[in-house]
C-alpha cells in the first residue's frame, strides 16, 4: 500500500449527478446494480476515468446502455470514457457474511448493515469513494427482511422491497443501508419552521427495545438545541437510528440513517451506567450536529477530516456544556486531551491535519477530533462569540453543498471578522504540544503596591518529520489573585503571538497568577510553583478548571516523588480532605477532584522531566498515596457517602450522577480499610452505576471475587453489562497477572473476536493497567501482540487502532524497550499484515 500526500489532491475528472443503486439482498450473494451519471468536471482538462472498487465481482458493466468491457484490477476499474456525459451501469456480487472487516456491508446479528466512512463504500460497489464527489442517492433494497432501510426520505415500499430517496448531494461514506428483523421507538419532533420529522431508534426484538428512550430524548435535546444555538434545522422528513452490536467506531452520521455501536445508544438504568448515559447523550447529539458540520458541508479530502470533526466535537461539547455542567464538562476534556498530549509525546504525533497517510482510518484520532475540537474553541475565543456567530452564518451560507478545506474555513473566520491572527493556521499543520513558560516579576512601589511583570514564552517540541516549529497564536485566559483569594484584576486573554511576550500590570499586592484558566489553549503550562501555591489554587481559585488542574499537578508532583522513594506527605491528602467536606462545589467537580492521576500520567510526567518511569514503584506510589487519602479522611468517609447517597428514582441527569460520582469516590477510599461497606453497596445496589462502583471499590481494594462471579453469572445474557465485567477482570488484575488474565479471557467461549466491543473490554482494559501491560517479564506486550495479530486477520481497522496501545514504549528503561520492541518487530514480521497494523506498527516502533 502506498501513501497518499495532501499535495498531490487534484479535483476528480467526472463529477456525478445522479446515483441509482437496487440491492438484491442475501447473506453470501447480494448483488448491486448501480446507474450513475457522470459529467466532466469544468474544472480539470483530466478526463481520465477510474472508479475505485476493493473487492466487488463485476458481473456486467454498460456505458450508456451498451456493455463495455472495462479494464478491473485490485484496487479498482478504469475504461475508456466517451467524450461527454454518460450513464455509467454495473452490476456486482459482494458477500457480506464473509466481510469481518465491518467495513462496506457485512452483517451482524442476521442484520445486514453498513460502515462506509471512510472507504467502505468501494467495498460494496464501484464508484468515484471520495468525499468531494457528492450526488443524490436513489436506493431500492429487495430482502423478504421486514425492515429495509437508507438514506433521506422513504419512496415506495412493498412485500420485499422499499425504495428511498436523498435529496440532498453527498459524499459515498454517507451512504447507510440495514435491513433486518428490526423494531422502532417512535418518536416525533416538529421543527421551529413547523415541519415534523418522524424520528425512530431501531433495535433487535427483545430487551433493547426498552433501552432507547433516553437516546431519544438525547436526539430530541439536540435537534432543538442546534436550532437554538446555530440556527440548523433538520432537512428531512425522517431520522433513523439503528443499534449494531458489531461496530468498528462509536456511531456514524450516515444521511438521515445513523448507524451506532449499540454501546452508545442502548441503556437502562439496570445496564448502563452514568457515564455511559452521558457519553450516550454527547454521541447522539454529535451525529446528529454531523448533519450540517459534515453532512451539508463536507470534507474535499480526508486530509480535512479535522473540518467535520473538530468542529463537531466543539459543537457536541458545548451542547453538553449547557445541558449539564459546564465545568465539569471542561475538566472532563481536558482529561479526554491527556490522551492527546500522550500522542503528541509519542511516535503517532502527527498535526490536526495531516500531510500523508496510507490508510486513511488510521488517523480517527484524539489530534484530529480532540486537538481538533480545541482549536474551534481557541478560535472562537479569539474572536469572541459575535465573531463566532458570524462566522459560522457565512460558513453555511457560503459553503452549503460544497466539499472544502480547512483554508475554506479560515477564510470564512478573516472574511467575516477580520481578526484572525495571522499565523492561525500553524496549529493545524505543526504536530506536537506548545510548551508554554511562565515566568514573573515584582517590583514594590513606594507608595504601595507594585508593579507585576508576566513573561509568557512557548516552543513546541520536535515531532516525527517536524524537527522546528513556528510560534503559534496561544490565547492564555488569566487571573491574578490576591492572598486572600479575591481577584485583583478583571480575568483576561493574553495572546501569546510570538515566541514570546511580556505584559505588565499595576497590583496593590503581589499576586499568584492563574494561568490558562477553562483550559484556554492545547498546551502544556511549565511554570515553577511551589505546592504551597498549587494547594492556595486548589482552596481559592474561582475558576474551577484551574482549581482542578492545580490538584492535579500537586498530585502528580507527589507522585513522582513517591516513585521515586519519597514518603506521602499530608498536604494533598489534607487539601482533599477539605474539599471533599466542602459543600460549596458541585458533587461531580469534587469526585473529579478525589480522582488521582492515573499511572500513565504519572509515567508521562516523569518522562517530561527527562526520567525513565518505572511502572511498578508508580504502581506502588499510587496505591501508597490512595491509602494516605483514605486514611486522611477516614472519619469523614462514612458521612460522605451518607450525604451523597441516592434514595430519589434514577435519573441519569448532571446532578444524580455527580452524586453518585462523589458516593462512588467515597465508596473507593473506605473500601481500602474496609470492605463492608462496599460489599454492602454492591448487594443493595439499585442501579448499574452503583453496582460497578461497588464491584470496582472492592477489586481495587483486593477483594470482590465473589461478587465478581455474581455479577458474571447474572448478567451473562447481557452482552454490555458483561463487556464490563470482561474490563474489570484485566483492570483490576494485579500488575504480574493482568497479561494472562486477558488471555485466559479471550480464550473463554464468551469472547468473540469478531465483536469490537468485546475485543476493546479485555485488551483495552490490559493497555489500561499500566503496570501490567509494562511488566518487566514482557508478558503484557507478547499478549498484546499475539491478540492483535490474531485480530487483524479478521478485522485490520480495529486491530491498527489498538496497536496504539505500544505508542509509550520509548519511555521506559532499555530492558522494556527491547521487549516491546521485539513484539513489534513480530507484529511487523507477520505474513499477510494488513496494510493498516503496518503502518500503525511501523510509524510505532520507528
Ligand atoms: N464520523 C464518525 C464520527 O466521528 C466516525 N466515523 O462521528
Ligand atoms: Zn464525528
Amino acid at each position: 500500500a502506498q501513501a497518499v500526500h495532501l499535495a498531490d489532491y487534484a479535483p476528480p475528472p467526472w463529477l456525478v449527478d445522479e446515483v441509482h443503486l437496487v440491492f438484491r439482498l442475501s447473506p453470501q450473494a447480494t448483488r448491486v446494480l448501480s446507474r450513475i451519471r457522470f459529467r466532466p468536471n469544468p474544472a480539470t482538462e483530466d478526463r481520465t476515468f477510474r472508479l475505485d472498487g476493493d473487492g466487488p465481482r463485476l458481473v456486467r458493466c454498460a456505458v450508456d446502455g451498451a456493455e463495455a468491457a472495462p479494464e478491473v484490477r485490485e484496487a479498482g476499474l478504469t475504461l475508456t470514457p466517451p467524450d461527454r456525459p454518460f450513464l455509467f451501469e454495473a452490476e456486482v456480487e459482494i458477500d457480506p457474511e464473509a466481510n469481518t472487516a465491518l467495513s462496506g456491508l457485512y452483517m451482524s446479528n442476521g442484520m445486514f448493515c453498513t460502515q462506509c466512512e471512510a472507504q467502505g463504500f468501494r467495498r460494496i460497489t464501484f464508484y468515484p469513494d471520495r468525499p468531494d464527489v457528492m450526488a443524490p442517492f436513489t436506493v431500492r433494497i429487495e430482502s423478504d427482511l421486514p425492515v429495509l432501510l437508507s438514506n433521506g426520505n422513504p419512496g415506495a415500499a412493498g412485500k420485499g422491497f422499499a425504495e428511498w430517496h436523498d435529496p440532498h448531494p453527498k459524499p459515498a461514506y454517507l451512504f447507510a443501508l440495514v435491513a433486518g428483523d428490526l423494531v422502532p421507538q417512535r418518536d416525533t419532533f416538529v421543527t421551529s419552521d413547523g415541519r415534523a420529522v418522524d424520528l425512530a431508534v431501531w433495535t433487535r426484538p427483545g430487551p433493547d427495545e426498552g433501552r432507547c428512550a433516553f437516546a431519544i430524548k438525547s436526539l430530541k435535546t439536540a435537534m432543538r438545541w442546534d436550532e437554538a444555538a446555530y440556527d440548523l434545522a433538520y432537512d428531512l422528513d425522517v431520522f433513523n437510528i439503528v443499534a449494531v452490536d458489531d461496530f468498528n467506531m462509536g456511531a456514524m452520521e450516515n444521511k438521515g440513517l445513523n448507524v451506532f455501536n449499540s454501546s452508545v445508544v442502548l441503556a437502562s438504568p439496570a445496564t448502563a451506567t452514568d457515564d455511559q448515559f452521558a457519553v450516550i447523550e454527547a454521541v447522539v447529539a454529535h451525529e446528529y450536529f454531523h448533519n450540517w458540520t459534515g453532512n451539508r458541508v463536507t470534507c474535499r479530502d480526508w486530509f480535512q477530516l479535522c473540518l467535520k470533526e473538530g468542529l463537531t466535537v466543539f459543537r457536541d461539547q458545548q451542547f453538553s456544556e449547557d445541558v449539564r455542567s459546564a465545568a465539569v464538562e471542561r475538566i472532563r476534556q481536558a482529561l479526554a486531551m491527556r490522551g492527546q498530549f500522550r500522542e503528541d509525546a509519542g511516535p503517532l504525533a502527527h498535526p490536526v491535519r495531516p500531510e500523508s497517510y496510507v490508510a486513511v482510518d488510521n488517523f480517527y484520532t484524539a489530534t484530529v477530533y480532540e486537538k481538533g475540537a480545541e482549536l474551534v474553541r481557541m478560535l472562537k475565543s479569539i474572536v469572541g462569540d459575535e465573531g463566532y456567530r458570524d462566522a459560522l452564518r457565512l460558513y453555511f451560507a457560503r459553503h452549503d453543498g460544497q466539499a472544502v478545506t480547512i483554508e475554506d474555513w479560515l477564510q470564512v473566520f478573516r472574511d467575516a471578522t477580520g481578526t484572525v491572527p495571522e499565523h492561525f493556521g500553524r496549529w493545524y499543520s505543526q504536530a506536537g504540544t506548545p510548551r508554554v513558560t511562565a515566568e514573573e516579576e515584582w517590583e514594590p512601589k513606594e507608595s504601595g503596591g507594585g508593579t507585576y511583570t508576566l513573561r509568557l514564552a512557548q516552543e513546541t517540541p520536535p515531532t516525527p518529520g517536524q524537527p522546528c516549529k513556528a510560534p503559534m497564536p496561544i490565547p492564555v485566559r488569566t487571573g491574578l489573585l490576591g492572598a486572600d483569594g479575591s481577584e485583583l484584576v478583571e480575568e483576561r486573554v493574553l495572546l501569546l503571538e510570538e515566541a514570546a511576550g511580556e505584559w505588565t500590570f499595576d497590583l496593590p499586592e503581589r499576586p499568584v497568577p492563574s494561568l490558562l484558566r477553562g483550559f484556554s489553549a492545547p498546551v502544556i503550562l511549565r511554570r515553577e510553583a511551589d505546592d504551597a501555591e498549587r494547594a492556595f489554587l486548589l482552596a481559592n481559585d474561582p475558576d474551577p478548571f484551574a482549581r482542578w488542574e492545580a490538584g492535579r499537578r500537586l498530585a502528580t508532583r507527589l507522585l513522582c516523588r513517591m516513585a521515586g522513594g519519597a514518603r506521602a506527605d499530608d498536604a494533598l491528602p489534607q487539601a482533599l480532605r477539605a474539599l471533599a467536606t466542602d459543600d460549596a462545589p458541585d458533587p461531580a467537580f469534587r469526585a473529579l477532584c478525589l480522582a488521582l492521576p492515573s499511572e500513565d500520567d504519572v509515567a508521562q510526567a516523569l518522562h517530561d522531566d527527562g526520567a525513565a518511569p518505572d511502572p511498578d514503584a508508580v504502581h506502588a506510589a499510587r496505591e501508597a498515596l490512595r491509602l494516605a487519602v483514605s486514611k486522611a479522611m477516614e472519619d469523614v468517609l462514612p458521612g460522605l457517602r451518607g450525604a451523597m447517597r441516592v434514595t430519589a428514582p434514577y435519573r441519569p441527569d448532571a446532578e444524580q450522577s455527580g452524586r453518585r460520582a462523589l458516593w462512588g469516590a467515597a465508596l473507593g477510599y473506605e473500601a481500602l480499610l474496609d470492605a463492608a461497606p462496599a460489599q454492602a453497596a454492591y448487594c443493595e445496589a439499585t442501579n448499574l452505576t452503583e453496582e460497578i462502583a461497588a464491584l470496582s471499590a472492592l477489586l481495587a481494594a483486593g477483594h470482590g471475587a465473589a461478587e465478581a462471579e455474581d455479577f458474571r453469572e447474572r448478567w451473562s445474557d447481557e452482552r454490555l453489562v458483561l463487556d464490563r465485567w470482561f474490563s474489570l477482570q484485566v483492570r483490576f488484575a494485579a500488575p504480574e497477572k493482568a497479561a494472562g488474565t486477558a488471555e485466559a479471557l479471550a480464550r473463554r467461549p464468551e469472547f468473540d473476536l469478531r465483536n469490537p466491543n468485546r475485543f476493546r473490554a479485555v485488551f483495552g482494559a490490559l493497555a489500561g493497567n499500566h503496570a501490567g501491560f509494562h511488566n518487566a517479564s514482557g508478558a503484557g506486550y507478547d499478549t498484546m501482540a499475539d491478540w492483535l495479530l490474531k485480530l487483524d486477520a479478521l478485522n485490520p481497522q480495529a486491530a491498527a487502532r489498538m496497536s496504539t496501545t505500544f505508542e509509550t514504549w520509548r519511555r521506559f528503561d532499555p530492558d522494556r524497550q527491547a521487549r516491546a520492541g521485539a513484539a513489534l518487530d513480530r507484529i511487523l514480521a507477520a505474513k499477510d499484515l494488513s496494510p493498516d497494523l503496518r503502518e500503525m506498527a511501523g510509524r510505532i516502533r520507528d
